[in-house]
């Protein structure tokens, strides 16, 4: 009953609502696509007077609280994802938040108060409006479960489909230290893999023992390729490739007979112009040919129908204490914390200089969103 009248309420006097103390302003601050741009500062703008959306018949109105930032939001602000899109939009792949309103149809699921994570276009705002199928019920309103979202679930789902991992193969992941790259080194230890996994620091390369990778790479230290050639003459079975140029040429190299390099991403080539890493790819079909070898494209929002699923399987392991799900809220950035929506420039920038290790995800806390 209480979500009943909460949206009858939202409609006809949005501004006397009153949420558990905290009343639902009229007015909010988003970020905002002004102008396209893989330089997310040149890209968007901090919006103060946006009005606050409401919910549709199937929606949930959430009051974001963590939000999370992805390699590929400067591949959103320069309109890469809809090459006809037209400016402003808004930004912001996911979030976690209360629930503060809800449509009749979506009340059968959710309910005021509830914490949900959210794969939703607009989440770098103080609410957003968010289709009921797109969110997940989180136990509490912390971080961790929210890099379970896309990132854990990207990892996933794509060594589910495509890696095809059996007990002692060899996983090489790149940009291993990462959001998804985390997952990608657990589940494939969990496959019971030996891992090997590419960061730029000492103190990632000890993260990363400590999730249970085998051989951390420092590339900053070591030579990729020679300690690929050296230690697995034989190759590696699967490589999880984030970074695409010359780091996805050594892991084709690498590859072992009947090997499958999975292309996440190629991080390396997003801010560029054209948003490409090169490849030396004329020698690829003869690569992959002479060793029965493949490279796959995996893209999670083709596989969106299988998340709630692998979110279900995540969250078990993480509560079970078999899944770490490494946050980064910039704490040791410079300029500290991540908080605010004025902080989600810093916190891409520090995406950007390879300097996080997990997730990284900013606070909006509930002091400023909740502001009217
Ligand atoms: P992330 O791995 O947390 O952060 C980026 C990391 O990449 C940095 O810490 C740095 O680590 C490395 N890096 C940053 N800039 C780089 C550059 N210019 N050149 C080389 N390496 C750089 O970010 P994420 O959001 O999880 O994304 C990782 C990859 O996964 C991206 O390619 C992203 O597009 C992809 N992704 C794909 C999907 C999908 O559906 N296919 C979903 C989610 C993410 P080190 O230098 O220590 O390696
Ligand atoms: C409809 O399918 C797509 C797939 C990717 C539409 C757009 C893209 C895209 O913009 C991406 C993308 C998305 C997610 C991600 O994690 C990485 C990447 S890389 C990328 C892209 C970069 C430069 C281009 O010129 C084209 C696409």
């Amino acid at each position: 009953m209480r979500a009943l009248r909460t949206i009858v309420d939202m409609s006809y006097a949005r501004h006397f609502l009153d949420f558990q103390g905290s009343a639902i302003p009229r007015v909010m601050q988003k970020l905002v696509v002004t102008r396209l741009s893989p330089n997310f500062r040149e890209a968007v703008t901090l919006r103060r007077d946006c009005a606050v959306p409401l919910p549709g018949d199937g929606d949930l109105l959430v009051r974001n609280r963590f939000i999370g930032v992805n390699a590929s939001d400067i591949n959103y602000s320069a309109g890469r994802y809809n090459p006809a899109v037209k400016v402003p939009f808004d930004v912001g792949f996911e979030g976690l938040g209360e629930v503060v309103a809800l449509g009749l149809s979506a009340s059968s699921r959710y309910s005021v108060g509830q914490a949900v994570a959210y794969l939703a276009p607009g989440s770098f705002a103080e609410y957003t409006v968010v289709p009921a199928s797109a969110a997940t019920a989180v136990p509490s309103l912390e971080p961790e479960y929210l890099s379970l979202l896309v990132s854990g679930t990207t990892a996933y789902l794509s060594l589910e489909e495509l890696g095809a991992l059996s007990p002692g193969q060899k996983v090489l992941v790149t940009a291993a230290a990462g959001g998804t790259g985390q997952f990608a080194v657990q589940l494939s230890k969990r496959a019971k893999c030996h891992v090997i996994g590419t960061c730029s620091s000492e103190e990632k390369a000890a993260f990363l023992r400590s999730v249970g990778c085998d051989r951390p790479i420092n590339y900053k230290m070591e030579d990729v390729g020679a300690v690929l050639q050296q230690e697995y003459p034989d190759g590696v079975d699967v490589v999880y490739e984030c970074v695409g140029g010359p780091l996805f040429d050594l892991a084709v190299n690498a590859l072992a007979t009947k090997g499958r390099l999975i292309i996440i991403g190629f991080i390396s080539g997003y801010q560029t112009p054209t948003g490409l890493a090169p490849v030396k790819a004329g020698l690829l079909p003869a690569k992959l040919l002479k060793k029965s070898a493949s490279v796959h494209g995996f893209f999670l929002t083709h596989y969106l129908s299988r998340c709630p699923e692998a979110m279900g399987r995540l969250l078990k392991m993480h509560t079970d204490g078999e899944l770490v799900c490494q946050v980064d809220l910039g704490a040791l950035s410079p300029g500290g914390r991540f908080t605010g929506l004025e902080s989600v420039f810093r916190a891409v920038d520090y995406m950007y200089t390879g300097k996080n290790t997990g997730k990284v995800i900013v606070e909006l806390p509930p002091s400023v969103s909740s502001k009217l």
